[in-house]
């Protein structure tokens, strides 16, 4: 028998609401766990009694009428416009590895495109022996690979780069989602198009109105770059691409160009516009750092975080999310005193490539204020930096690729609260 107790449920939808309008009042309740009261004969509930709603009752399912604080949010403030603008995704509510694709974080520059799939091509061209074009049913017709990888924008964590901004995890985290992509490995259509002699570097390009265009090296296309079409077992979102998008796991989320329409083939990198104005990371010398596709390994506690306070003192579990665009999560540290001792949390589920991998330890809060941390190591032994480690390589001009160590300080009264420290 389950020994929560629907009475605090009310109590933390309301905290998350309080937080959202900004107020920050103390509003935890304490749990009705931490009573040890027998347990009452298990009375029979009016939904027992009853016959419940029919099958295709919703021909297309949605999550729990009770689940409807899990949703994607936005702040309005920080973009100019909805079509170019991003949504994050509920990290806090989120389970497994395997983002709900009604829950997948967006970022579109010139909105959502309306693409009808039948009109829809791909082209590839240029350094190529002979010039191909593919429908999403020519795609579907060549030997499919399925892989689960994650997706996160190198602006992940921007506002945080100079001090702690927004105090809830959905927001300085929550550009970052994961699926299971079902596509074309891309080299199979390169090698159908016969890549000349001296190519070195391809173009990608979308076909919504913002037509974004990225630049990427021919090593990664050959490597596990893929064409996909199907996300989590239905055919892509149009947040996401549809009907077909490149994926090149484990590199910065613009470069995954949705709604895909062209590639060619060439020599050099194209300098587009979100590759040189945009997306680049400007170093303490005045020199901007360019093409630096490569999430680096990242981690952060998502139980507790500022959404869901800590309800009780004594045994807890300390979760979260680790992940690295370079390879496998190897093992993650947890810190409960700011990083001065460690302790090595366990790797619950599966450990993919370029994927999110998830970790959780045991620990006995004695109700003190605590500086909650976790920090990755990833296969290849990169090790996630403080935000002080990150600042010494970057300074603090540099806005992309945040991958820095996240801090929560847990109050006496069960509240996180996002800082930085050191
Ligand atoms: N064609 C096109 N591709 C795009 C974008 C876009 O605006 N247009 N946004 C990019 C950015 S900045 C990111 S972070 C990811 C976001 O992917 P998602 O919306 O599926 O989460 O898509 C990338 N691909
Ligand atoms: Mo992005």
């Amino acid at each position: 028998m389950s020994r929560h107790n629907k009475k605090n449920e009310p109590s933390r939808r309301g905290f998350i609401r309080n937080s959202l309008i900004g107020g920050f009042a103390a509003l935890v309740g304490r749990s009705a766990s931490a009573k040890t009261d027998a347990i009452a004969p298990l009375s029979v509930p009016s939904w027992s009694k009853e016959l419940g709603s029919g099958t295709v009752n919703e021909p297309y399912g949605k999550p729990s009428v009770f689940e409807k604080h899990v949703v994607r949010r936005f702040l309005p403030w920080m973009f100019p416009t909805r079509q170019a603008a991003a949504s994050f995704t509920p990290l806090q509510d989120f389970h497994g590895i395997i983002t709900p694709n009604g829950l997948f974080f967006e970022r579109h520059h010139a909105g959502v495109p309306k693409i009808d799939p039948a009109e829809h091509k791909l082209v590839i061209h240029g350094m190529v022996d002979k010039p191909l074009m593919f429908t999403v049913d020519d795609l579907k017709r060549f030997p499919c690979v399925n892989r689960v990888h994650f997706i996160e924008c190198a602006g992940n964590g921007v506002l945080e780069q100079r001090s702690a901004q927004l105090n809830l995890l959905q927001f300085t985290h929550g550009l970052i989602s994961s699926a299971e992509w079902t596509g074309v490995p891309l080299k199979l259509l390169l090698n159908e198009a016969g890549v000349r002699k001296g190519a070195k570097w391809l173009l990608a390009e979308g076909a919504d109105a913002a037509g974004l265009a990225r630049s990427f090296p021919l090593d990664k296309a050959l490597d596990d770059a893929l064409v996909v079409y199907a996300q989590n077992g239905e055919m892509l979102r149009a947040e996401q691409g549809y009907p077909m998008r490149l994926l090149l796991p484990g590199w910065e989320g613009i470069a995954n160009v949705k709604w895909l329409r062209r590639i060619e083939v060439g020599e050099r990198p194209w300098e587009m516009r979100e590759e040189t104005a945009t997306y680049t990371d400007l170093l303490p010398s005045g020199k901007a750092r360019q093409y630096t596709f490569i999430q680096e390994a990242k981690s952060v506690i998502t139980t507790p975080c500022p959404e869901y306070p800590v309800l009780n003192k004594g045994q807890q579990v300390i979760r979260g999310l680790a992940w690295s665009g370079e390879g496998k999560v190897k093992r993650v540290d947890v810190s409960f005193d700011g990083g001065r001792n460690w302790q090595q949390a366990r790797l619950t589920g599966p450990q993919l490539d370029k994927s999110l991998t998830r970790f959780e330890i045991d620990w006995f809060w004695n109700g003190q204020e605590a500086l909650l941390q976790s920090r990755v190591v990833d296969e290849t032994g990169y090790v996630q930096p403080s935000l002080k480690e990150l600042r010494a390589l970057r300074g603090v001009n540099s806005m992309y690729h945040n991958n820095s160590i996240q801090t929560w300080l847990l109050h006496p009264s069960g509240e996180v609260e996002n800082v930085q420290i050191g």
